[in-house]
């Protein structure tokens, strides 16, 4: 019960400090018709089991693409998620056939909304590394990108 009141403090606490921090802007990264930009992860204290990344993604292209999983070296798996409010309670859900990218249509992936969840963390993420993340999509393929490790207000946050 803890642990799930926790997470769910993990996720909106950076909504209310997310105007707080000034991000460099690096240039998007290309997969096929697919253009990544502000991949970031959060930071998290030692000892957790979880960790989340965001990013936004544009389709350029003329079909469809999914954002079916993702994975780093640190975790043994990683998923795609999804937050939403359902009857006033902010719940998660793991988005089994991916999150759809349609063409022309730019998705974001932030604090509250969509994201990638790390699963069983083997180390802390520390705020200042760069930790490589593989995306898998169903037509572009995998592209590895470097996230920056950014931390997110006090120690109690995940
Ligand atoms: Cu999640």
């Amino acid at each position: 019960m803890l642990k799930a009141f926790s997470h769910i403090v993990a996720f909106l606490a950076p909504l209310f400090i997310a105007a707080a921090f000034a991000q460099p802007a690096p240039a998007p990264v290309k997969a096929g018709a697919l253009q990544i930009e502000a991949p970031w992860l959060r930071a998290t204290p030692g000892g957790a089991k979880v960790g989340a990344g965001y990013l936004r993604i544009t389709n350029t292209g003329s079909e469809a693409d999914r954002l079916i999983g993702a994975s780093m070296p640190l975790a043994a798996r990683g998923e795609v998620h999804e937050m939403s409010m359902q009857n006033g309670v902010m719940k998660m859900r793991g988005l089994d056939s991916g999150l759809m990218i349609e063409p022309g249509k730019t998705i974001e992936l932030k604090p509250g909304g969509y994201h990638l969840m790390f699963l069983d963390l083997k180390d802390a993420l520390k705020q200042g590394q760069n930790v490589d993340v593989t995306l898998s999509f169903e037509k572009a393929g995998n592209v590895t990108i470097a996230f920056p490790v950014q931390g997110l207000g006090g120690p109690s946050h995940m």
